[in-house]
């Protein structure tokens, strides 16, 4: 018999009443992998709901200050398995009944991923449970403590490794010479030597999405994410991409992100899609081939991106308009050139500027993400900071507070000026919205709370300003989407996305 693996993506959003459509990529591709195998894979996104809760995803920003407001009410939730959204954790388990359990692992989500796999060990002691992702990948050891249920954690991009992980079980071997596995061995941990990043793109997968839990029943927005490279080459501190996909860019082939189109236009009915690679437009010549490609074999398709400021200019905009783009989203994160250079940015507000600029003469709409909150920032440069948000007026504003995640130089720097401590147990407040972040130390906690509650209102503000008068000005284009992506066959996630207005 086929071993059966369940991939899930712990609920984290849900703990904040809250749900995201994203589903857990990473897994997608692994799962892609082992089907090819011959394993029976299914990937659930525990953080998806079928009610009406808020959507909060990237472009959602205006759930920024609830988030920060459940903070409470999120804790309670990682604390008590009794509550229903661990109940359902456990009921999807129990229904699927893997021989392998495969967790995502962000540093915000360490807890929730302990929770799950106990609730996985409950339902079965004689599962085998497995994480990767990003904390997974720089801190095995949070999750391979003695009284852990995780069995193994694989290091990197997971693709290879698991495949001979699966392969070596099926074949009753013993997987401890894997290749990025880590696992205890008497007192201590073992850690195999990772293999390298996956330089043959042409060998990925295209992502398993009909393998997503009742895939069926999804709207096709889940459907969305696709990736056209791998890496990016700058260098911001508080980035945690490179650990898992390196530096150098790594594009997949123009033939299988059309591939990949294609199917997800006939299988789920997807015309709008987000290409989610972390910088777009990093290979600039594979970039302008692939918009041709779209444009020459009539996809018909819309998209959004995220990129540098730097990377575009006029000939690559007007071709991303040609081809159907209509959103990028682009990483500001400051109007002080000061702190801009501190966090190693790697351009300039000009560079900023000038992108938003060709953008909006294309009439591509503009999404924007900022953070507050870095060593020594002053209130001279948060004020310098919203002040450009308004310059650049964009149709969306994210609010973020700066967060040290581990394995970045940015902890090096909150370490070094004591800002964060030199251990760290609980990850639960490492994130966004977290009212324990924004440790920069020129202001007292009562200023830091006074100063997030009232950055998160500016933000707020605009993002519901903007969005309302959208919904005003294009009535008739969002009932055209909601027909053509049969959205009304999903009320729920319809009711969630109109809350965010509220
Ligand atoms: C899209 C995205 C989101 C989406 C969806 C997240 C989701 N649920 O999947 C949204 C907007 C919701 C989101 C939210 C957040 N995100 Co985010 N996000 C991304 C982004 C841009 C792409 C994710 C992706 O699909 N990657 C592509 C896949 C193929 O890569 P992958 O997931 O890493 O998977 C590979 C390996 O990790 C491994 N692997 C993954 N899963 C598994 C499972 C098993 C069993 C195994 C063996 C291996 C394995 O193999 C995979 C294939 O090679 C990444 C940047 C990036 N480059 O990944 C940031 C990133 C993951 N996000 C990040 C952060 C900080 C957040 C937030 C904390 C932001 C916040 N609110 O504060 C939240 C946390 C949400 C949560 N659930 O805990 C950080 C994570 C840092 C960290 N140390 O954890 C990243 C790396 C961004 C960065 N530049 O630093 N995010
Ligand atoms: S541009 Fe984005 S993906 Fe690249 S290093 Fe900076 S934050 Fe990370």
């Amino acid at each position: 018999m086929a071993l059966k693996v369940l991939f899930i993506n712990p609920p984290w959003y849900r703990l904040q009443g809250l749900m995201s459509t994203y589903p857990p990529m990473g897994s997608l591709y692994i799962a892609a992998v082992l089907e090819r195998d011959g394993f029976d894979c299914c990937v659930w996104n525990a953080d998806y709901s079928s009610k009406p809760l808020k959507v909060s995803e990237g472009s959602s920003a205006t759930t920024t200050a609830e988030m920060t407001r459940k903070f409470q009410e999120y804790k309670d939730l990682l604390n008590d398995l009794n509550k229903p959204v661990w109940q359902e954790v456990r009921t999807v388990i129990q229904e699927e009944k893997p021989d392998v359990v495969g967790l995502l692992c962000y540093t915000t989500s360490v807890q929730s991923v302990l929770n799950t796999a106990a609730i996985a060990r409950q339902v079965n002691p004689e599962c085998i449970i497995v994480c990767g992702g990003p904390h997974a990948t720089v801190r095995p050891e949070d999750l391979l403590s003695d009284n852990s249920a995780v069995n193994y954690v694989i290091r990197g991009e997971g693709e290879t490794a698991m495949l001979h992980f699966m392969r070596t079980l099926r074949d009753g071997g013993d997987p401890s010479g894997v290749p990025g596995l880590v696992f205890r061995n008497g007192a201590g941990l073992v850690s195999n030597e990772r293999a390298e990043c996956y330089e043959d793109t042409a060998a990925l997968p295209v992502p398993a999405k009909h393998l997503l839990r009742h895939a069926d029943r999804l709207p096709a927005v889940v459907f969305q994410p696709i990736f056209s490279s791998r890496g990016c080459p700058a260098k911001c501190i508080y980035c945690s991409s490179f650990h898992i996909f390196g530096r150098k860019p790594r594009a997949v082939p123009v033939e299988i992100v059309i591939e990949e189109i294609e199917l997800l236009k006939k299988n789920f009915n997807v015309h709008h899609f987000f290409i989610c690679d972390d910088t777009f437009a990093s290979e600039r010549e594979h970039t302008m081939t692939l918009l041709r490609e779209i444009v020459r074999r009539r996809l018909n398709i819309t998209w959004g991106c995220q990129t540098r400021g730097e990377k575009l200019d006029e000939d690559l905009v007007r071709a991303m308009k040609k081809a159907g783009c209509t959103q990028v989203s682009i990483g500001v994160e400051t109007g002080s050139p000061r702190i801009r250079k501190l966090i190693k940015k790697g351009n300039t507000n000009e560079d900023v500027e000038r992108a938003v600029a060709l953008l909006k003469k294309y009439r591509i709409e503009v999404a924007t993400f900022f953070m507050f909150g870095f060593p020594t920032e002053t209130r001279e440069d948060i004020e310098q900071t919203v002040a450009f948000m308004k310059k650049l007026d964009p149709y969306v504003a994210h609010c973020n507070i700066a967060t040290p995640d581990p394995g970045t130089e940015f902890m090096e720097m909150a370490r070094a000026q004591n800002l964060m401590p030199a251990t760290i147990t609980d990850w639960s407040m490492h994130y966004h919205q977290s009212p324990d972040m924004f440790i920069t130390d020129q202001f007292t906690p009562d200023e830091k709370l006074e100063l997030i509650a009232k950055l998160q209102k500016v933000f707020d503000a605009h993002n519901k300003r903007k969005a309302r008068l959208d919904l005003i000005k294009r009535a008739p284009l969002y009932v055209r989407i909601i027909m053509k992506e049969k959205l009304y066959r999903h009320p729920a996630y319809l009711i969630g996305k109109l809350r965010d207005l509220t």
